[in-house]
């Protein structure tokens, strides 16, 4: 997209179409005031919009002969606006007419129709918004659900973009030095020893993989988290999916097989929205009903991001338990050892427990170790990082440029260690670099930002 196309006059549909309370016409550029003087008419002798007060609304009539809608009008004066430029939002009746009409009026008057995602394009063209930010725009519009709404605000934030930079301001120093090295005219910059620039590489690659180190709990706040709930019958499955829920979801009775489907049901644990999943009780010899619900359950084993074994600890572990530990992917296993309040058949450090995998003891019925139980989880989830204060890659865009950029470093280490001189270092110093600048949209190829921006809506 040629660069002249943000210094013409944009206009859209900010609401969707169709009927409602307000629809909204969106102008920017630098002739949207004139244009709005000549279609809007301001009620009693206030000023024509060219000459009211920034981040003012005004009442009156759009006009084209006759009246076309009562309307209220914000002019907002560039800079301190979405797009850096003069914006104008006419606030019509939302029926399709008046904001067409109200549209095609100011189209006839100069204005191009905007393309999708243009406002948020000249936004990050004209510096409001980095690359970054811009994408949490719409992934903000996009967001369906709790979490990833939260994670679209986290990116909005600022926080990942502020990070990259101080990766990048690091670099540049860092290239500074190691350019100085190569030619001695540099006066200002004095090289760096080779211990020092060893140090200040390690401690960047240290940093950009505690940033990588967050993708799992980026995307489990994007999409969110499947959790089953599984073991053989009678352990407490579903008294503990309404421990979890706190509240009685599911049937809970004295009967094995007492659950014959799988219920689900999504609740915030620290922050993560996690779908928990009860099932049947996996036995081998069961009724037709049974076995149509254990073999429902070992799907849902295979789809699901964590597997919560419940045991019984107030029996011996049983030919069922045995195989359920081995046939779950360690990775994706929690062991819950139900049933706390009464004496213990299983102990924490019994033998049949996988040493790998964590152990959470509690009482569905009393409470008992519940707190702790949902701590673990979280942490699994989260790989350790949760949905507040840190930075988070939400990303994957974000999460391939910053483990090209943490290689690259990676790649330069090993080439000092050998003690290759540091004309080749620089070179990949600049390749992290170039990486990182992706993120924020210093380097980013124009076709992949149109690529970006062709997500977005129009009138964004
Ligand atoms: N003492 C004690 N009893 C519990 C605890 N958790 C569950 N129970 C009891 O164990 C029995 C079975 O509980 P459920 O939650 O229905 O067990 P389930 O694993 O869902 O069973 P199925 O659906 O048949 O596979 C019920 O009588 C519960 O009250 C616990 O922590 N302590
Ligand atoms: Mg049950």
């Amino acid at each position: 997209m040629p660069t002249d196309r943000f210094h013409d006059t944009i206009a859209a549909l900010a609401t969707p179409p169709g009927s409602s309370g307000i629809g909204i016409v969106r102008l920017t550029g630098p002739e949207a005031l004139i244009i709005a003087d000549g279609v809007f008419r301001p009620a009693s002798e206030a000023a024509p919009p060219s000459r009211q007060g920034s981040f003012s609304v005004r009442y009156g009539h759009v006009l084209d002969g006759a009246v076309i809608d009562e309307v209220l009008l914000t002019v907002m004066r560039g800079p301190r606006t979405y797009t850096t430029q003069d914006v104008v939002e006419i606030n019509c009746h939302g029926g399709p007419v008046p904001l067409r009409r109200t549209l095609e009026l100011v189209l006839r008057r100069g204005a191009r129709p905007a393309d999708p995602g243009e406002f948020t394009r000249r936004a990050f063209r004209f510096g409001r918004l980095d690359l970054a930010q811009a994408e949490a725009v719409a992934d903000l519009i996009a967001a369906q659900t709790e979490a990833s709404h939260r994670a679209a605000v986290q990116g909005l934030s600022g926080r990942l973009s502020e990070r990259v930079r101080s990766f990048r301001d690091r670099l540049v120093a860092l290239d500074g030095h190691v350019e100085a090295s190569i030619d001695f005219c540099e006066d200002d910059v004095a090289p760096l020893s080779r211990d020092a620039l060893r140090h200040e590489l390690t401690g960047l690659v240290a940093d950009m993989r505690a940033l990588l180190a967050s993708a799992p709990a980026g995307r489990a706040l994007r999409e969110g988290v499947r959790a089953v709930i599984v073991g053989r019958p009678n352990v407490g499955k579903s008294s503990l999916m309404n421990a979890l829920l706190q509240e009685d979801r599911v049937i809970v009775t004295p009967h094995p097989g007492t659950t014959r489907d799988v219920v689900e049901e999504t609740v915030d644990l620290g922050g993560f929205a996690v779908t928990l999943a009860d099932t049947a009780g996996l036995r081998e010899s069961a009724d037709e009903v049974e076995l149509a619900g254990v073999a429902r359950t070992r799907s849902w084993i295979d789809r699901a991001d964590l597997v919560l074994l419940v045991l019984d600890g107030s029996e011996a572990l049983q030919p069922e338990d045995h195989r359920l530990l081995a046939e779950t992917p360690l990775a994706r296993l929690l062991v819950v050892v139900n049933k706390a309040d009464l004496p213990q058949r299983v102990e924490a450090a019994d033998p049949a427990l996988p040493a790998a995998a964590p152990v959470a003891h509690v009482s569905a019925l009393t409470g008992q170790g519940l707190d702790s139980l949902e701590g673990t989880l979280t942490h699994l989830i989260g790989n350790g990082a949760g949905p507040g204060g840190e930075a988070l890659l939400t990303n994957v865009r974000h999460e391939h440029a910053v483990a090209l950029a943490a290689g690259a470093l990676d790649a330069c280490l090993a080439k000092e260690a050998s003690g290759l001189p540091e004309e080749i270092l620089a070179e990949d110093l600049r390749t992290a670099l170039d990486a990182l600048g992706e993120i924020t949209g210093d380097t980013t190829r124009e076709d992949v930002i149109d690529h970006i921006f062709s997500r977005f809506c129009i009138g964004k």
